[in-house]
């Protein structure tokens, strides 16, 4: 047990210590209205002491929605009978040009395990990255599923900046549950050659799948680790026709606690608030645990979808920067330019 009291805690992180496994379990077990209200005020302290009140921002093409996988939690696994997309280059640059118009930091071109692009070695992937680069002067993350280290080369080489593979959860039981058929060392081996590579990585893990707080504490942990420089949680949102649809969405404090959490540990990490949970009306609240990056940034009728809310808030404009940047203002904060982006994380 733990006998250090949640305000020494809190004080040992801000002194940039990190926290132990026990530490962070019972600052996840916060359930007292003023603890939680601490927790979330340091979280934003440690914030506004790094980044100011700049906050950064995502544009997010999801190009193609075909995938070989069956992940439990996900929409678009492949028994799924569902309609899928598969966007033509030239439409992805488009889309990627009017992101980086509208005022992102950075392209996420995420996509599911497609096999197509699999056949033929990423030629048309690499392509289209290349092509946004060139066109739109903006960094490129990628989300491409596992990979073989022959590919994760080639992204290196076009100058992709970051690699994104979350693990989900990182008890490898509960992986087997999630990700179904699928190995838990190959995906982190493939992670771990990326940032060998040089690349910058994305880690990240999913709340409410029946985890325990031990797990989230593992996970966090681990990411440290692996030396992730973007750190994510997502509330698990039930998917229509999945093995998983029956199961209720979690109560979005423990997200929330997660990200102060992640925050308070790693105080000059990436942290999302993805638009990709409750849409635009889930952005003021993680924020405020201590966020500092809007994911998911749609462009309104652009055909394009999201993975967690496919939907949700994108034809309505609600996924935009220009909704987003109204809601910071309120709070006091500003979306960051693409050179402030580029100084804090690439330089
Ligand atoms: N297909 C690639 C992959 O799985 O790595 C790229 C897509 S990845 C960015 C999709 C991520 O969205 C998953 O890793 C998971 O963390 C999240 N996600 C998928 N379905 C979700 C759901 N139903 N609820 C919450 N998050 C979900
Ligand atoms: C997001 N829908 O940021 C995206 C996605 C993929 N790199 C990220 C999960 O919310
Ligand atoms: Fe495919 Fe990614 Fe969905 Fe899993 S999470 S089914 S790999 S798109």
């Amino acid at each position: 047990m733990n006998n250090k009291s949640i305000i020494e805690i809190i004080a040992k992180a801000k002194d940039g210590q990190l926290l132990d496994k026990g530490e962070i379990i019972k600052l996840l077990n916060i359930k007292k209205v003023e603890e939680l209200a601490l927790l979330f005020k340091s979280a934003q302290e440690v914030r506004t002491n790094h980044f100011g009140k700049k906050i950064f921002a995502y544009g997010f093409v999801y190009f193609s929605t075909y995938c070989r996988n069956d992940c439990a939690f996900c929409y678009y696994r492949k028994s799924n009978m569902i309609e899928r997309y598969r966007k033509n280059p030239n439409e992805v640059i488009a889309i990627a040009q009017s992101l980086a118009d509208s005022g992102v930091n950075l392209i996420d071109l995420t996509m599911g395990e497609d096999i197509a692009y699999h056949n033929e070695d990423f030629k048309t992937v690499l392509s289209i990255a290349s092509q946004i680069k060139e066109k739109t002067d903006l960094p490129i993350m990628i989300s491409p599923g596992v990979i073989s280290n022959k590919i994760i080369d080639k992204l290196s080489d076009v100058g992709i900046e970051w690699f994104a593979l979350y693990q989900e959860t990182h008890n490898r039981e509960l992986f087997a549950k999630l990700r179904l058929h699928q190995s838990y060392d190959e995906r982190m081996q493939a992670k771990l050659y990326a940032k060998e590579k040089g690349m910058l990585i994305e880690e990240g893990l999913l709340a409410g799948v029946g985890e325990s707080v031990e797990d989230i504490a593992d996970s966090i942990l681990e990411m440290g680790r692996i030396g992730a420089m973007q750190v994510r949680v997502m509330s698990f949102v039930p998917q229509e026709g999945s093995p998983m649809k029956d199961i209720d969405t979690p109560d979005r404090l423990k997200e929330l606690k997660i990200i102060a959490v992640m925050r308070l540990c790693y105080p000059n990490a990436l942290i999302p608030a993805s638009l990709d949970i409750d849409g635009i009306a889930g952005l003021e609240d993680r924020i405020n645990a201590g966020a500092n990056l809007i994911t998911s940034i749609i462009p309104p009728k652009s055909g394009l979808m999201g993975v967690a809310q496919n939907r949700m808030d994108v034809d309505e404009g609600g996924r935009t920067i220009k909704e987003a940047a109204h809601i910071l203002e309120k709070l006091g904060l500003e979306i960051a330019t693409a050179k402030e982006y580029k100084e804090a994380y690439l330089e």
